[in-house]
């Protein structure tokens, strides 16, 4: 998959020899007040001293360390607020990216940097944007359904333009992702409240169980055609807790029974080249539980293989 840049090229040029130069900017978001785990703030840092290097020697892109957007705890601010103000700042970061025809690649922190990343990422196609979320979890709560309060379980409800107002803050009306063209892969553990969100919206999703039916080649693939047909452009956002524990151990809240990533990484690869692909986000890496580094060169080999 080659995101943007080719569609003004003669179809000769895009035989496999041809080789396309993308400007990826890698955006560290140390954030963690939406989960449980302060871990997951030093995620990015982690990955640059573990990973990054190898990234950048197996890419052929151009691969640019942007920085880290950091939280900014302040004492008595609620985790809501504080969410607030840091979506805010990650929007304005990756939407300054994408107009200067660079592409975003955001490395989380726990996944509430979803809100930042993709309302930065609607703004500058100036629309919804379609949307790859592949996760254990459906992250489809509300502040009215969680029961832990955990703004990580709710991003996906969020971005659909449920329970979010107050945390995408003024100046968003409506939805970030297009619901018709969003579709979640490889969910295991859900509540009855998120599954009813979905539903309602429309959005469609595939569990681990499908996965096993049907295969991650068939499954990803459907997923793909829905989610890159959507014409304001579509992201990829992998929760690295959608992986295999074994393969992926450096995560908040590991679920058994997950995705195998060596299959997830020749599926991804084998996927087609669209120009629509907007930005990528790897999200809940949290080195706490990454004695190894294993889970920080998975997130390298996952943007690999989305941007060969
Ligand atoms: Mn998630």
């Amino acid at each position: 998959m080659i995101p943007f840049g080719v569609a003004s090229l003669s179809p000769y040029l895009l035989s496999p020899s041809y080789t396309l130069f993308m400007n990826i900017e890698i955006v560290g978001a140390a954030c963690s007040v939406g989960g449980k785990h302060r871990g997951c703030r030093q995620g990015p840092d982690f990955f640059r001293s573990k990973a990054f290097v190898a990234l950048q020697q197996s890419s052929q892109h151009h691969i640019h360390w942007n920085g880290i957007e950091q939280e900014h705890l302040l004492g008595s601010s609620s985790n809501t607020a504080l969410v607030r103000g840091y979506s805010r700042r990650l929007r304005e970061r990756v939407r300054k990216i994408i107009s200067h025809q660079h592409f975003p690649v955001v490395i989380g922190g726990d996944h509430s940097c979803a809100i930042g990343t993709w309302s930065g990422v609607a703004q500058a196609q100036r629309g919804a944007v379609g949307m790859l979320w592949i996760d254990a979890h459906m992250d489809s709560h509300t502040p009215v359904s969680s029961a832990s309060g955990n703004i990580h379980g709710m991003p996906v409800a969020c971005l659909l333009g449920a329970g979010g107002a107050r945390l995408l803050g003024r100046g968003h009306h409506g939805s970030v992702f297009s619901p018709q063209h969003t579709c979640l892969v490889g969910v295991r553990s859900y509540e009855s409240m998120e599954l009813q969100l979905l539903r309602e919206k429309g959005v469609s999703f595939y569990t681990m169980e499908q996965v096993n039916q049907l295969g991650l080649p068939r499954v990803l693939s459907l997923a793909y055609k829905k989610v890159s047909s959507c014409p304001t452009g579509f992201g990829v956002s992998i929760d690295l807790d959608a992986l295999d524990p074994i393969d992926a151990p450096g995560v908040s809240v590991p679920e058994p029974d997950g995705l195998i990533v060596d299959e997830l990484l020749s599926v991804l690869r084998s996927l087609p080249y669209s120009e629509k692909l907007k930005a990528i986000e790897i999200a809940e890496l949290n080195p706490d539980f990454d004695c190894d580094g294993r889970t920080a060169a998975v997130a390298s080999k996952l943007i690999h293989s989305l941007l060969h």
